[in-house]
């Protein structure tokens, strides 16, 4: 009997939504439902390619936004031959932040299309489900200051939350919006009802490309 395919599941939104913790509770929820199930998260700064973003982000390093752009997705493309070796294995993958990112990041950059910054992305995995963690960039405000790094400013993350916004229209994507001002256990609930249905749809289907 062949393996059926994990299901490749991606969470985005703004900075603080609380994506990384939701990936987690998800993973954990799917592993205790007798799934085999892992997290990735991008951009993976594990990698010599991530040591590069990361020190960006942390400003110890100066890259041309062009520049950049290319390696945050030389950095997922580097992850594909294991996101896919997982996925055929049976694994779910749960990724923390994907392209979605990637496009909304840089193109609330000025001078920078939706058009261009997709183009690097062509041909990833497609996701068979992206939750948007939806959150008022002035309720994300209140859950705390924004660390140092790059990006962690208001101007800059309501321009990201808009850059979303006209991702989400794309209907060759699933995607689902979850209310992320909810208590953790309510969001957590709500992404695993939406996660039944494409886990037990996806798994005869052949992976997309994004
Ligand atoms: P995190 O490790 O999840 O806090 O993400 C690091 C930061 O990098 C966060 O502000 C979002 C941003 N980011 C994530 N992926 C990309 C990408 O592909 N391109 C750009 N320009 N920024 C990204």
């Amino acid at each position: 009997m062949s393996c059926r395919r994990g299901a490749l599941i991606v969470l985005e939104g703004v900075d603080k939504a609380g994506k990384t913790t939701q990936c987690k509770k998800l993973v954990h929820a799917l592993q205790q439902s007798g799934r085999a199930a892992e997290m990735m998260r991008f951009p993976d700064r594990t990698t010599q390619i991530g040591q590069l973003i990361s020190s960006y982000l942390e400003k110890k390093s100066n890259l041309e936004d062009h520049t950049i752009h290319l390696l945050f997705s030389a950095n997922r493309w580097e992850l594909v031959p294991l996101m896919k070796k997982k996925l055929e294995q049976g694994i779910t993958l749960v990724v923390d932040r994907y392209a979605f990112s990637g496009v909304a990041f840089t193109s609330a950059k000025p001078d920078f299309s939706l058009e261009w910054c997709k183009c690097p992305d062509v041909g990833l995995p497609k996701p068979d489900l992206v939750m948007f963690l939806q959150l008022n960039p002035s309720v994300a405000a209140e859950r705390g200051e924004f660390g140092t790094e790059r990006y962690e400013t208001s101007t800059f993350q309501r321009t990201v939350q808009q850059r979303f916004e006209q991702l989400m229209k794309d209907p060759s994507v699933n995607w689902k919006v979850i209310d992320a001002t909810k208590s953790i256990e309510v969001v957590h609930n709500d992404i695993k009802v939406l996660c039944e249905n494409t886990l037990n749809t996806c798994e005869n289907l052949p992976i997309g490309e994004l």
